[in-house]
């Protein structure tokens, strides 16, 4: 431990933090803006400045490492105005149409100007970005909005190890970019979003499609209904001031409704569909001797992850669309039958926490005869724009259902939004189907929790013991990826992969978080309580046992992989 002084009051931390962490554990706020823990520590921003005794010069504490017996004093009249002549600096840069901004009221620059009484810049003049990238169907840059604080570099370079942007420039003529200045679109972006929910300011933002949703819901020639994936309702409720966790199940499926759509169905029906699909391809692969490790296929971040970047590893990829898909292909198909709505009048919408949907949703492979199997997809951050313009007091909503049928899921679908969910949700169900019998001990917490690189071996029979492995984030995708390569994973026989670090709770696509509350809390760990609570709360907690799920095999699919299966639920990626 070290022991210090901090505005004359001494404090004992641990050795090798820095001043700013040690001054937060103390409850003493240092301002900072490009600060993102353990990623993106490099005094750009030059908002942490303090007074350390015997040094001439103000120091970034962000950078600034604990020693014994140092003096540092956060809140000096010098300290105080060079925060501001920076924050003013950043903000004469600064395209500050702030009523306008998507980020208005949850921008990190707009608080610290606030906080520091900033009233007027002196600084005025020419603006150094003024280029707005949106070909990408999921992220638009907007560089008149950077205060290149570098945090989305930080985590595309080293969190998902994608490391598509880049700095150039020096001085006036700085930016951030992807590399040769091309489109986030025209580079290798998995469009995970991640640099979206880590930006402090409205630099970067998910291609908005609530007007198309609109639009859908306002032309009486269609059928618009739509489904919600299973991390939605573990954060939804934050952007109405719920407590962190807040499981909002019930009011997403009210809320839904009164935005009048005319089926609200949950994307959790896929999940247990996926789980039939999935399970019986892994037990056909491990039976017959198929290609092994067998490898998820739901998070689109990751699928264009292994197209973009380990094309040759494609045969190790389930068959299986994602969920999201497969909900569509079957709302496209049963649904519209069933209900006598002609397929091309049927609109599917869906809200995701996800910004790398946008882009699964297009693609040319998730359509039955042309018709895609979604139509649109909205983040949950879009959704709760929705929600607000419609007007609707969301914590005031009563608690409801989702529609019959395609909106009935067990607890094994709703733990897909956290990593390992997908993995525990299939190994309960193929448990059960090898031994035939209804197994009881169905919490495998090995496979629980939000490291980003677990491993587990599950008896599932006395003759078969499956070994599986669960990452999250880019980083630790490529550890095993490297892994299968040289041969450390060949005796396994499961993996799942998410693209987003800690599974789909924390997408893209969902509320975004300031970097000082990231440190006080870890949102990966408080969204997943809520999807594990109410997976717990559950009647069914077996994809298998959702009696919807055993109608549609009954009375439209036939065999989970039999023939129809394929022709709706499976797809293939080209290599
Ligand atoms: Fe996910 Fe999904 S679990 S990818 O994270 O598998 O986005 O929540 O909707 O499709 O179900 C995201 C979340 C989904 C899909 C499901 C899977």
């Amino acid at each position: 431990d070290v022991t210090f002084k901090i505005n004359n009051m001494e404090i004992t931390v641990p050795e090798g933090i820095t001043v700013l962490e040690a001054a937060r554990r103390h409850n003493i706020d240092i301002p900072t803006l490009c600060n993102l823990k353990d990623v993106n520590e490099i005094g750009a921003c030059r908002m942490c400045m303090v007074e350390v005794a015997g040094a001439k010069a103000l120091q970034a504490a962000c950078v600034y490492p604990v020693a014994p017996g140092i003096e540092v004093f956060t809140n000096t009249p010098r300290a105080r105005k060079a925060r501001r002549v920076n924050l003013e600096l950043i903000l004469s840069n600064h395209h500050r149409e702030c009523t306008t901004c998507i980020r208005s009221e949850n921008c990190e620059l707009q608080s610290l100007a606030k906080d520091l009484g900033i009233s007027d810049i002196p600084f005025e003049g020419e603006k150094s970005g003024h280029h707005i990238d949106d070909l990408s169907p999921s992220i638009v840059r907007d560089e008149s909005k950077c205060v290149l604080c570098k945090r989305c570099l930080a985590i595309c370079n080293k969190v998902q190890k994608i490391g598509v942007l880049g700095a150039v420039g020096r001085g006036f003529t700085s930016q951030v970019q992807p590399v040769f200045n091309k489109s986030i679109a025209e580079v290798g972006c998995i469009n995970c979003g991640q640099c979206i929910v880590n930006c402090p300011v409205g630099a970067l933002k998910e291609k908005s499609d609530i007007n198309r949703v609109w639009d859908a819901l306002g032309d009486p020639t269609k059928t618009v209904v739509v489904q919600s994936a299973p991390a939605v309702r573990a954060a939804l409720g934050e952007e109405f001031n719920l407590p962190m966790g807040t499981n909002v199940t019930g009011k997403l499926a009210a809320a839904l409704r009164r935005l009048n759509f005319d089926g609200v169905f949950d994307t959790d029906f896929g999940a247990d569909v996926t789980i039939m699909e999935e399970g019986t391809e892994l037990i056909n692969r491990v039976k017959n001797g198929g290609v092994l490790p067998m490898i998820t296929s739901c998070s689109p971040g990751w699928i264009k992850m292994i197209e973009t970047y380990y094309p040759e590893m494609i045969p190790h990829l389930s068959s299986c669309k994602s969920p999201q898909n497969m909900t569509g292909a079957l709302l496209k198909s049963h649904y519209a039958e069933m209900n006598g709505i002609d397929p091309k009048d049927l609109v599917v919408v869906s809200v995701m926490p996800c910004t790398a949907k946008k882009y699964e949703v297009q693609r040319d492979e998730l359509s039955v005869d042309g018709n895609q199997d979604v139509d649109i997809s909205i983040t949950t951050r879009e959704l709760a724009r929705m929600i607000k313009e419609a007007r609707l007091d969301f914590p005031a909503l009563p608690d409801e259902e989702f529609d019959p049928y395609y909106g009935d899921y067990s607890g094994a679908a709703v733990i897909f939004g956290a990593t390992g969910g997908v993995m525990e949700a299939a190994v309960r169900t193929v448990a059960d189907v090898l031994n035939d019998k209804d197994i009881q001990k169905i919490d495998y917490e090995a496979v629980r929790g939000v490291d980003g690189l677990k491993t587990a071996e599950v008896e599932v029979t006395p003759d078969l013991t499956v070994k599986v492995a669960v990452a999250s984030g880019g980083s630790n995708i490529r550890k095993v990826m490297e892994g299968i390569k040289n041969g450390e994973y060949k005796d396994y026989h499961f993996i799942e992969l998410m693209a987003c670090p800690g599974g789909c709770v924390n997408g893209g696509g969902q509320p975004i978080i300031s970097a000082k509350r990231k440190m006080e809390v870890d949102i990966r760990a408080e969204r997943a309580k809520a999807l594990y609570s109410e997976d717990a709360s559950k009647k069914y907690r077996k994809s298998h046992q959702n009696p919807s799920v055993i109608r549609i095999y009954e009375e439209f699919l036939g065999e989970p992989g039999g023939h129809k299966a394929h022709e709706l639920l499976h797809t293939t990626y080209s290599q």
